[in-house]
């Protein structure tokens, strides 16, 4: 039960125990003299970018509109010197330094979180009192923000009309703090919220995903279904007599149902299919391309003391399997032997590989095999000095 500093000294076990998924945490001084990575200037730079999801909200006398980007220089330059927000959806996917920000949360599963969003707010700017539907950490990056919460869950009809912000009619704080850079607020789904910009300030919101079950099924349905020979059909070998022949009786709806649970209890293909949908790429392509290079050349650059890291593009996961491992990259499946359990852990655990976390597997073949394949297909590359 080691104190983390980022959780203002309590241990990950009572944080998941006490607060995750359930009550909110303000966490003063998290970061200590945390500065943002990025700049306004550079945040504005990536709003303009064709392949960067990004909103500007305006929010002048509590009348709000949303416009979605991309975002022209002469856009910002027409803003006012209040009352608006800029968003930028992704950032730790399109900023390596922002992606850096994620070894802070690793007493979290990594393939929960789904990114790290930074918004800029001018002084008095705000999004709205509302309701997020998944977990979200709330990192103070510059200037000051004051945050009101409410306990109280809203009802179904408490949102202004015509909204894509679905911001919430009502809002009734029950707690407020005006927060400084480092200081981390920690909200669980549900909790209507509400912050304003005190003064310019730039916010981290670090969001995990809630896939929501609609998306479950209707995924596991479409990557089951293509595999399925179209001979495999329903039959009822045992088919009894029925009393009434206009009645669905139990034991037709028993047949029906194991046909459903003959795919889920496949052990080895549900943990394919979560851990391909856990790792799918938001974008279709990486920006991020290595040096093509020969696996001797590669070889040899690690032999000669290079390092790697983890491709902000990235999604790694893997999963236990009683005969083998699932490694799971970027909506692919490879499975390995288990006995190269080490090597997976430390590409799926960590985002950097240093030098000497690399060594103890150099001289085996078939983890130099993996981190060629993972080299080639961009996920992971040469720390650069
Ligand atoms: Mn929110």
């Amino acid at each position: 039960m080691t104190p983390l500093p980022l959780l203002g000294g309590i241990s990950a076990e009572q944080f998941l125990k006490e607060y995750w998924q359930k009550k909110p945490l303000l966490i003063r001084n998290a970061l200590p003299r945390f500065q943002s990575v990025i700049s306004p200037e550079e945040l504005a730079g990536l709003a303009c970018e064709d392949h960067v999801s990004s909103r500007l909200v305006s929010d002048k006398d509590n009348k709000w509109s949303l416009r979605n980007g991309p975002f022209t220089a002469k856009d910002f330059q027409k803003l006012p010197k209040q009352h608006w927000t800029l968003l930028v959806q992704d950032c730790d996917a399109h900023v390596p330094a922002v992606e850096a920000l994620l070894k802070h949360f690793s007493f979290l599963p990594a393939w929960r979180i789904d990114d790290i969003m930074i918004s800029f707010a001018a002084p008095g700017g705000s999004v709205g009192p509302h309701v997020d539907q998944y977990d979200v950490f709330l990192l103070q990056a510059q200037g000051q923000r004051r945050w009101q919460i409410s306990q109280t869950i809203p009802a179904a009809d408490n949102f202004l009309p015509d909204s894509a912000l679905r911001i919430l009619k009502e809002f009734h704080p029950d707690e407020e703090w005006v927060v400084n850079p480092g200081d981390l607020l920690y909200l669980p789904p549900g909790i209507p919220h509400y912050g304003v910009a005190v003064d310019a300030c730039m916010t981290y919101s670090v969001g995990f995903r809630a896939p929501a079950h609609a998306d479950l099924l209707t995924d596991f349905v479409d990557q089951l279904a293509p595999r399925l020979e179209d001979s495999i059909r329903y039959s009822d070998t045992d088919l009894a007599l029925h009393a009434n022949p206009g009645e669905i009786t139990q034991e037709d709806l028993a047949r029906f149902r194991q046909i459903f649970l003959s795919y889920l209890s496949d052990e080895a293909s549900f943990s394919e299919w979560l851990g391909r949908f856990v790792t799918r790429p938001k974008y279709a392509e990486s920006p991020y391309a290595n040096p093509v290079i020969q696996k001797s050349e590669f070889q040899k650059q690690l032999l000669q003391g290079a390092g790697l890291l983890r491709l902000p593009y990235a999604r790694l996961a893997f999963s236990l399997q009683p005969q083998n491992i699932h490694l799971f990259a970027n909506d692919e499946v490879q499975l390995l032997p288990t006995s190269m359990g080490d090597i997976i852990k430390l590409l799926c655990n960590q985002r950097n590989y240093p030098q000497r976390s690399l060594k103890p597997f150099l001289s085996d073949n078939a983890s130099l095999d993996l981190l060629y394949r993972l080299y080639a297909a961009n996920l992971i590359g040469f720390i650069e000095d």
